[in-house]
């Protein structure tokens, strides 16, 4: 088993050799890939240098898998010719998420879409997985009719720029800005784009993606996302009017036996999550869960999780595994 990471170099690439050394990933060669300037670099994994290789070169070696993240261009351009050559292409960016030919997979959600023709699938936004990690064991019991989440985003989704950007103010230190402005003590309403319906394209990314993930229509969702100055995990407070009534006991025993979830909810101990602890941890936690008084049925909780872990590395890996183990590549 030839495994390929495309963006190696970069901040999710560098989280998913993390994760693939952590969980023993079972491949033969690993092939190091990222763009002309990285070419001839060497990464360390295991104690062993790896020398980074170029696109063509990485097609031409013909992976059995290739786990890609170093942006929606690249993956348009790459994943297909990865894909003519017989690897099967994992992809992190916003390109094929919402092709209707592509599946958008959450291994523990809908890993089951998966079949061996498919050979890009895409891996979805890090504010949808974490999102949908807590709402799909909800939706099956109480069945969700409309959705409202604000998000409190690490600097991290944006990339090492961002993540400099923060420092450097921390700092005091002038530097090149990722953002329109600081970041430091502040909270900017815009990540990602601004479309011309008023929202910001991460916003529509959390509308769209849980309905293809959880295969349902049948339920609305709104959103505004923020960028606030932490680097651990993304945040989202999250308000979910259901057509059953919910016993918060019983939410909480719900989530808590959903593989991949864990709840933080002791207001006796001042427990809830937090991003400073989920950063470097693969899971979903929440906490205060707690109805919402001002609507029959509707629950309020917060879902905090490492975007670049089970947002974007640990997801991506968990699909390359669900393939294995199925025989799908
Ligand atoms: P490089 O380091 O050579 O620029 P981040 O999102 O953290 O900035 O990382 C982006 C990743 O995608 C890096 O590994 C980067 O490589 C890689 N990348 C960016 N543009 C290209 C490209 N045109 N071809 C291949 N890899 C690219
Ligand atoms: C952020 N969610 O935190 C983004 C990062 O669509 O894959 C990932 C962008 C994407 O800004």
């Amino acid at each position: 088993m030839k495994v390929a990471v495309v963006g190696a170099t970069g901040m999710v690439g560098n989280v998913m050799l993390k994760v693939l050394e952590e969980r023993n990933f079972p491949f033969t060669d690993l092939i190091l890939v990222a763009s002309e300037r990285s070419v001839g670099k060497q990464i360390s994994y295991k104690g062993t240098d790896y020398t980074v290789i170029g696109l063509q070169d990485a097609v031409d070696l013909k992976p059995e898998i290739a786990l890609f993240s170093a942006g929606g261009t690249t993956s348009e351009i790459w994943a297909p010719k990865f894909a003519e050559a017989g690897t099967t292409v994992i992809d992190n960016s916003s390109a094929w998420r919402m092709d209707p030919t592509k599946k958008l997979v959450v291994p523990e959600i809908n890993g089951d879409v998966l079949t061996k023709d498919d050979k890009i699938i895409a891996n979805p936004n890090c504010s949808t997985i974490q999102l949908v990690m807590a709402l799909a064991p909800l939706h099956k019991k109480y069945i969700m009719k409309r959705v409202v989440i604000s998000t409190y985003q690490s600097v991290s989704g944006t990339g090492v720029k961002a993540v400099q950007q923060l420092e450097n103010e921390e700092n005091g230190i002038k530097g090149e800005m990722a953002y329109h402005y600081p970041i430091s003590r502040n909270a900017i309403p815009h990540c990602d784009v601004f479309l011309e319906n008023g929202y910001t394209k991460e916003e529509m990314k959390l509308v769209k993606e849980p309905k293809k993930i959880l295969n349902d229509k049948s339920f609305t969702v709104t959103a505004t996302a923020v960028r606030i100055p932490t680097a651990g995990g993304h945040s989202e407070a999250v308000n979910v009017q259901f057509e059953n009534d919910f016993n918060e006991s019983d939410v909480r025993k719900l989530l808590n036996e959903t593989s991949g979830v864990v709840v933080q909810d002791n207001l006796d101990t001042n427990t809830y999550p937090m991003p400073i602890y989920a950063h470097n941890k693969d899971d979903v936690f929440v906490g205060r869960i707690r109805r919402d008084e001002s609507q029959s049925k509707t629950l309020n909780m917060w879902i905090v999780s490492d975007n670049l872990r089970k947002g974007a590395a640990t997801n991506a890996i968990q699909i390359a595994e669900y393939l294995i183990k199925n025989n799908l590549v």
